[in-house]
């Protein structure tokens, strides 16, 4: 029985806790047979059971066989597992070429064809063959009966291939609890003396995308100045970690860092010969062709253009190929500017197409093979695009790597009808980027949720041969890297509905089931709070400090991540606090750092012109948040795993004045002023940027409806040194003022509501008077204390209803649709897409998918319905990208989301409105409709095409009301 399942190997990772305790109560009855049988995917546990196989026992560690002519890689693979599982179980076992001291339990691996013990083992009916011939990067491990003469039992783990028996060997190693991360992020490995492999054919199977890897780049400062520190260059001591990494994921693809003066295979001869041997797929950036490093390419080798210096350049390349060899890689072709530039001002299709026809002249010379039979790349990166768009086509057995707009949106995909094509289609993402609107390098701010999203696109649309993602200096990335290889892996195992479970998998896995549930839960609120806005697009008038109180609701969402996240590390056993800190802990901390030190920033800004006494006190704060941000990057690097990552922080990310990083950290500019000695009274109130103090201009409260309950803030500042005392009075009993009287030292908020018990029924205005310092300032106030009657959905409130996409009241689902809410996607709250994708484009009509949502009006007139959706670049090879909208009955109207023009920046075609939307992480539709009557009313949305990501909606219904913010307003009160 083959126990076929296709999880990653965090997948198998989860419930192992859980299983050895529940497998221990089943054992206590007699029932351990079939404990695991259950749960495919964990196949060590710490007990012995029928059939199992003692890979740790008593104080033995089987020994390992590996025979002598399996592949190098293989054998330094199993190499590495006999330290695991020295680090485990604090016993070295042997490790054998040849069986000369049979044992009774032996693991024995190898590579199917490549291994002369496996291939006996197929020879005499031991392993059966045909689950691994022609695989790609399978494998099998399981038990085997007296395989070979004086073993009792082994343990055999047979690879398809180089690949497939490397990633069975870590597939074991991941089993016994040794991370990928165990170098890279210090996680720990526990001890564990018993380790019993269950019986049954372990498999993952084969890999659903066939390339899939990551580019190491822009690494400068961070990984540079490690790796510099730490090995003296970017040589094979440095590779071996990151190849190992890499296959521990089970990924098989890399692009080497190329920053200038790096050189993969000058700076050390060994790298490519390591890569080979380890099994890694090389290949170079998308402006790298054929296996040259950007770097190489030496002036006096003369111009880098094909129009007066093709032989030059024709030599270069031919060079790249002598020095490939058979060496396993995917050949970049076509080509780019001098470094990451466009060729030319104009589209040179014409000359492209001759570069690419004479580059394949040349592999096909150089490997003495038609060139279809070495795999090559095109990337339509940026511009590049643009050729492919005017009808360049290169030869079907090139692989097309289709890009991102650099900020994590696909800008194309195949058609869902695309004839295949031999080469297929693959996807270059970014989780860092080098370039505008703002370079973002500095700690992770991606949402796996929007990865899933945007790579489930791509892989419904059948792009699936390379998937590669930038992952800048390796660390930070290392969350959301190891989310896109366990979704390359297999597609098909993370879906909207489990995609949650991931974080507590991870979490568990990495912490050893410490704490699980409550680092899953940081990690995907940090996530989601860093990708409303990269920190270095942030500054100090990103939030809004008067409207909705967004700017304090943002650093207390923040700080209060900051207490649970350093609650969790006071609970954490020791041994895993490095890990937390590097991949939990500094991440939430500087994040919540950075914000505080903004909105401080824009406090002190505007309390100087307000003339508040407290001015100085955020200039100081200002200060000392600037100094905390380098004090946790200090413990970062010096620290934390004793200094071992020494550098790996030190990207600046504070004062970017344009998109290229300040050389140091600015300190945002703050104010001091001169308070007058004695005391003069201040009054600000929510919803305004004014303030008053002395002048007779009226101060007015937002709107107080009995549905919506407002709480408003009233601000009394002190403008001079002493302190004074205050009293608010009110004309009416219902207004309640939570302090009406007191002493103001700096600043003092004081909440105001209405009892709805007490008010008259209807509008009504009145007023509060604030008397302080000698002075009087009245604030009006406006209210609705509205009879509930028959109000359905949500409710209007000072000009606005606020709706999450999730909280719809209705949906309906033709026959093969369906809406899907994507938990945690998105800036606020749950976004919703739907599905399937592979229907693509519909007609619209009343009978397409429709998400309901039921509001209410309080008067007639127009309305502007602002469509919130997450920034997808129209990928598809047809015009527009729709979704209907109507209210009530109405038939819908169809609305195109893509419909400002195209323009072309350095990042290639793109929407003339890109900058902002990339920035703000947000693409707002905005449509009018004429409502007739007040009242409840139903607003529709449909599905016409595939692909939009709604997040949320706002009906703006009286202008100059809603206020400006970042996030928009929160949620209205919805009445059922
Ligand atoms: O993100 C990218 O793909 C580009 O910024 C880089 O590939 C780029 O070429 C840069 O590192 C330097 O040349």
């Amino acid at each position: 029985m083959e126990t076929n399942y296709s999880q990653n190997y965090i997948m198998k990772k989860f419930l192992n806790k859980y299983i050895f305790v529940f497998s221990t109560l089943l054992l206590v009855f007699f029932i351990i047979e079939n404990s695991f049988a259950t749960n495919p995917n964990n196949y060590v546990s710490n007990l012995s059971s029928k059939g199992s196989f003692p890979l740790a026992s008593n104080g033995n560690v089987a020994s390992i066989l590996i025979s002598d002519n399996d592949f190098t890689g293989v054998i330094r693979v199993a190499g590495h597992l006999q330290n695991d599982l020295q680090n485990v179980t604090d016993v070295l076992p042997n490790i054998y070429n040849r069986i000369s001291q049979p044992e009774d339990y032996m693991v024995i691996i190898g590579t199917v064809g490549n291994s002369s013990i496996i291939d006996q083992l197929v020879k005499e009916g031991k392993i059966d063959a045909s689950q691994l011939e022609g695989k790609w990067e399978k494998f099998t491990t399981q038990i085997i009966e007296n395989p070979l003469e004086g073993v009792k039992k082994a343990l055999v783990i047979a690879g398809s291939d180089k690949r497939g028996t490397i990633y069975g060997i870590y597939d074991l190693s991941s089993q016994i609890g040794v991370s990928p991360w165990y170098f890279w992020a210090d996680v720990p490995v526990i001890k564990q003396s018993e380790l019993h492999v269950l019986p049954g054919v372990h498999t993952l199977g084969e890999p659903k995308v066939k390339y899939r890897g990551f580019f190491i780049n822009d690494e400068a400062p961070a990984l540079t100045g490690w790796v510099y520190e730490k090995y003296g260059d970017f040589n094979a001591q440095f590779y071996d970690k990151v190849f190992e990494l890499i296959l521990r994921m089970k990924g098989n693809y890399l692009w080497p860092a190329m920053w200038p003066p790096r050189k993969f295979n000058v700076d050390d001869p060994q790298n490519a010969i390591l890569a080979n041997e380890y099994g890694i797929v090389m290949g170079t950036s998308h402006h790298e062709p054929l296996t040259r490093a950007h770097a190489e390419w030496d002036k006096s080798l003369g111009k880098w253009d094909y129009a007066t210096n093709a032989k030059g350049l024709q030599e270069f390349w031919r060079g790249g190929m002598e020095r490939m060899g058979n060496k396993e890689t995917l050949v970049t072709v076509g080509m780019r500017g001098d470094g990451d530039e466009a060729l030319s001002e104009e589209t040179a299709t014409e000359l492209l197409e001759t570069i690419v026809k004479d580059q394949r002249k040349i592999i096909a010379e150089v490997t003495g093979k038609p060139a279809e039979e070495t795999p090559q790349i095109w990337a339509l990166y940026k511009e590049v695009q643009d050729y492919y768009d005017k009808g360049m086509r290169v030869p079907d057995d090139v692989t097309l790597l289709l890009c991102d707009d650099n900020w994590g949106n696909i800008r194309k995909l195949p058609s869902l009808d695309a004839k295949p094509r031999k080469g297929g289609y693959g996807i270059y993402y970014h989780f860092d980027y080098v370039g505008g609107p703002r370079n973002y390098k500095w700690i992770n701010t991606n949402q796996i949720e929007r990865t899933w999203e945007q790579m489930h696109l791509a892989y419904e649309h059948g792009a699936d041969k390379v998937w590669i993602v930038n992952v800048g200096d390796i660390k930070p990335m290392e969350f959301s890297l190891q989310f896109f290889l366990d979704y390359a892996w297999n597609p098909e195992n993370w879906n909207a509905d489990n995609l949650q479970d991931y974080y507590s998998l991870w979490a568990n896995d990495v912490f050893g089931g410490n704490q699980t549930a409550a680092i899953a839960d940081i990690m995907k609120k940090y996530t989601k709070y860093n990708a409303r806005r990269k920190h270095e697009l942030i500054d100090a008038s990103t939030y809004s400090l008067t409207n909705y109180n967004e700017a304090t609701n943002i650093v207390e969402d923040y700080n209060s991540l900051a207490k649970k996240a350093l609650a969790i590390n006071d609970q954490l056993p020791a041994i895993y606090k490095d890990a937390y800190y590097q991949l939990v802990l500094f991440p939430v901390l500087a994040s919540a750092n950075i914000n505080e030190l903004y909105v401080s920033a824009a406090k002190n800004n505007l309390y100087a012109k307000q003339g508040r006494t407290s001015t100085n006190f955020y200039a100081d704060k200002v200060n000392q948040l600037f100094d905390k941000d380098t004090e946790l990057t200090n413990y970062y690097h010096k620290d934390m795993a004793n200094g071992k990552w020494n550098h790996m922080m030190s990207q600046t990310h504070i004062g970017y004045t344009y998109w290229q990083q300040p050389n140091e950290n600015n300190i945002p500019e703050t104010i001091k002023i001169d308070a007058s000695d004695d005391a003069e009274m201040g009054v600000s109130i929510e919803g305004s940027k004014e303030w008053w103090s002395g002048n007779n201009e009226d101060a007015t409260f937002p709107i107080f409806d009995s549905f919506n309950d407002q709480k408003y803030l009233v601000e009394i500042f002190n403008r001079g040194k002493k302190s004074f005392n205050y009293r608010i009075e009110s004309t009416n009993n219902w207004i309640e003022i939570s302090e009406p009287e007191g002493i103001v030292e700096n600043n003092k908020k004081i909440q105001v509501s209405i009892n709805w018990e007490k008010a008259p029924e209807n509008t009504q205005t009145s007023s509060i008077k604030v008397f302080g310092a000698g002075q009087e300032i009245p604030v009006s106030i406006k209210m609705n204390n509205f009879k509930k009657g028959s109000i359905k959905g949500f409710v209007e409130n000072n000009g606005y209803i606020a709706i999450e996409a999730k909280n719809f009241s209705k949906k309906y689902e033709p026959k093969h649709f369906k809406w899907k809410v994507v938990q945690n996607l998105g800036k606020t709250g749950d976004a919703v897409i739907s599905l399937p994708i592979k229907k693509g484009r519909i007609d619209l009509n009343k009978k397409s998918p429709k998400l309901s949502y039921n509001v209410n009006f309080l008067n007639e007139g127009i309305v502007k319905v602002h469509m919130y959706f997450s920034p997808t670049i129209n990928y598809s090879t047809r015009e527009g990208m729709y979704f209907g909208l109507s209210f009530d009955k109405e038939s819908p109207i169809k609305i195109n989301y893509d419909s400002d023009p195209t323009i072309f920046n350095y990042n290639g075609k793109v929407p003339s409105n890109w900058h902002s939307n990339v920035a703000d992480n947000i693409k707002i539709i905005t449509t009018e409709f004429k409502i007739n009557e007040a009242g409840n009313h139903v607003l529709n949305y449909y599905r016409i095409d595939e692909g939009l990501v709604l997040q949320k909606i706002i009906i703006e219904t009286e202008k100059s009301q809603l206020k400006e913010t970042y996030l928009g307003p929160p949620e209205s009160l919805k009445i059922d």
